[in-house]
């Protein structure tokens, strides 16, 4: 898109006290994503390159954006920001590399165009989903704020994503704990084809801010001086001052919402209009008439970027495909961490029940982890709806046991935000059930980050678990198949008080993702004598609950508890595995017991279908198939949500049915 000659600058600049070597910095880094994406058209006519999402038109808010934060600033780009990949300096290649899915990227070709991360150069890349992106600045920005180190954070949305409870849910976060975001919404008129006006109703979003108590500005962001000047002063101010800005930046989508989808749907009359309000042409105008630029720099700087991209094309295209390696894959799930078992220092022990154990743990981690930051409804002063961390406030204070709004998604991202900055996080849901709300966040965001580029996501959620207390179908759930299912996620599932406090332990050392699934039956109805000390279990390893001869139950949680039950009742000799670990499962203990015994019934309290136990008798049968001597059996809750009348709950669950499914394979 090069200008008419003769043409006058459409807009008003304001210069204020920037020099004219600093107006041609800004020029030239503005010009740069647009010369690469004019390269990119070329390849893409070509069949040279993959699609991406276009920013021509919008690059004043990348560029502007970019250069008022600083470099040890983090910063978060959506799909059409180009233009902060640049301005902070990334090489050409490298990001052609990362076009192409070549090693030279960043996701070891894993993830494509902007869906990348860089700690080294301070850029959080986008999920797809648009708006978990945001969550994430919260916790950068808290971070930074705990650690007293006056920054500023920018996260972009586009106005589409604005729409989604992400937005609503960050903003509203940021706003109780006064945290230093710059919410920089990019409203450009189309989320794909559908206009702003079908999008949302309110005429701007200054009148969006206001009910968040967020203070907000609505700039020309066409105009780099506006966007760079705008966006220096509030980042100056909230780094002395800590607080949120909503930032409105007027734009227009100049091109399809991908490439090559073209813009039927859009008036000619409104892309005629937005192309005399080109970025880039009215500032280079405008530098031109005030005399700052002339024509042969403009001609030679443009010559010198298009060099400097071709150059890159050539580097980026000779580079190999990348080479699949499936021990790679799998290895890249999980940031490495090698387990070192902690056995208690003493002796002492003292009876605890299950929940006192939770507390324990989660007390012994906070000393132990300066850096660990709990997360919770209602969790500080309250001490927890079932008061795991009663007492916690009056003894780590409020920065680190944080009581939350109803915002599981925005906690949960804010808490892959903190491990970005190098924190640990405890996140409790009050029930595993509401665990719905921050999905996305765990099983997109936290479970995918380690493999895509390579950033930690070391985070422990809480899951209060479980039938049993009457209490309906919406509280008393079991889910950890949801997670089971998810590549990236560790889950642990304690039955027993000294595991409740092990593996807790273990799982906020680990650096990765981790399910931690707590039985509510549990809590105050088994009490142990245990350890004082800190410990931890192994992660992976499963228990032998009790030794037996005639049958194997494969189980967990409150399966261990009804398996020893029923067994003792019958008289049956039953090794009975409590698995412990749920994601890696312990492969081993299983094909161990099931070479012993050759009978095996897998029992769990969630439902039957799809659930764990579905995948461990199908992997029993692949794997153990000439030890058997019956069929491998399952028992599991009734294919129906949880019911709350007592006796139809316990109709609900396994144990009623256990006895009979025990007398049934052992008649094999
Ligand atoms: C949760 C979710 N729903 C739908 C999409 C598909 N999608 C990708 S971008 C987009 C439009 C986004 O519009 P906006 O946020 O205004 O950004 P723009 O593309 O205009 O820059 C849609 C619908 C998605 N990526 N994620």
């Amino acid at each position: 898109m090069a200008i008419a000659a003769g043409t006058h600058t459409q807009m008003k600049f304001d210069r204020k006290s920037l020099t004219d070597k600093q107006l041609l910095s800004i020029y030239e880094k503005l010009l740069e994503p647009r010369l690469i994406e004019e390269k990119m058209l070329i390849l893409l006519r070509q069949n040279k390159i993959s699609k991406w999402f276009s920013g021509i038109g919008q690059e004043a808010i990348s560029v502007g954006a970019t250069l008022a934060l600083k470099e040890s600033e983090y910063i978060l780009p959506m799909h059409r920001n180009l233009g902060v990949f640049t301005s902070r300096g990334i090489p050409y290649e490298r990001l052609f590399s990362q076009f192409q899915g070549t090693a030279n990227g960043f996701t070891k070709g894993r993830d494509r165009s902007f869906h990348f991360g860089t700690q080294e150069y301070k850029i959080v890349g986008m999920i797809s989903h648009l708006g978990p992106q945001l969550a994430l600045a919260d916790g950068i920005a808290l971070a930074g704020k705990l650690k007293k180190e006056n920054t500023a954070t920018a996260v972009f949305t586009g106005d589409g994503g604005s729409s989604e409870g992400d937005f609503h849910e960050a903003l509203n976060v940021a706003a109780v704990w006064n945290l230093p975001v710059l919410f920089i919404v990019e409203n450009n008129g189309y989320g794909l084809s559908t206009p702003s006006n079908e999008q949302f109703k309110f005429k701007s979003f200054v009148d969006k801010g206001p009910g968040y108590g967020i203070e907000t500005i609505s700039i020309d962001g066409n105009n780099i001086l506006e966007v760079y000047l705008n966006i220096s002063r509030l980042a100056e101010d909230i780094r002395k001052n800590p607080r949120p800005i909503l930032i409105e930046a007027n734009t227009f989508r100049m091109r399809g919402h991908e490439e090559a989808s073209g813009t039927k749907y859009v008036p000619k009359e409104l892309m005629d209009y937005w192309a005399t309000k080109d970025p880039i042409n009215n500032f280079e105008q405008y530098l031109l008439e005030t005399g700052v630029l002339t024509a042969e720099t403009a001609e030679k700087t443009r010559k010198k970027i298009k060099g400097q991209v071709d150059k890159a094309v050539k580097t980026a295209f000779s580079e190999p495909e990348v080479i699949p390696s499936t021990e790679q894959e799998l290895a890249d799930l999980y940031s490495p961490f090698e387990q070192q078992v902690v056995v208690p220092k003493s002796k002492s022990t003292s009876p605890k029940r299950f929940l006192d154990a939770i507390t324990d743990g989660l007390r012994q981690s906070m000393e132990r982890y300066p850096k660990l930051v709990l997360m919770g409804q209602d969790i500080a002063e309250y001490g927890g709806v079932f008061k795991a961390t009663d007492g916690f406030v009056e003894k780590f204070g409020k920065d680190r046991v944080r009581n939350t709004p109803l915002c599981e998604s925005a906690i949960i991202g804010t808490g892959l935000g903190l491990s970005i900055k190098g924190m640990k996080s405890m996140v409790e849901m009050q029930f595993a059930d509401f665990v719905t709300e921050g999905f996305n966040q765990i099983v997109n965001n936290l479970a995918k980050s380690h493999w895509r580029w390579g950033q930690k996501a070391d985070v422990v959620v809480r899951m209060p678990t479980g039938a049993g207390v009457a209490a309906g179908p919406f509280h008393s759930q079991s889910n950890e198949a949801w997670f089971f299912h998810t590549p990236g996620l560790k889950i642990v599932y304690p039955s027993t008080v000294y595991d409740a406090k092990g593996l807790l332990n273990a799982a906020l050392e680990d650096p990765n993702p981790y399910m931690y699934f707590e039985h509510k039956v549990l809590y105050r109805s088994l009490t142990e004598e245990i350890p004082d000390d800190y410990y931890t279990v192994e992660i992976g390893k499963a228990r032998l609950a009790a030794e037996g001869t005639d049958i194997s139950i494969i189980t967990y949680g409150m399966g261990v508890h009804w398996a020893q039950h029923v067994c003792k009742e019958l008289g049956v000799s039953a090794d009975i595995v409590d698995l412990r670990t749920l994601l890696p499962w312990d492969k081993e203990a299983v094909t161990e017991t099931v070479k012993k015994t050759g009978k095996v019934l897998v029992l769990h309290e969630d439902c039957l279908t799809g659930g764990i136990g579905a995948e461990i008798a199908a992997w029993i049968s692949e794997h153990c198939f000439t030890s058997l001597d019956a069929p491998v059996m399952r028992e599991a809750s009734l294919d129906t949500p949880v019911p709350f009348a007592p006796a139809l709950e316990q109709n609900f669950l396994p144990k009623g049915r256990l006895k009979e499914r025990i007398e049934e394979l052992l008649r094999f």
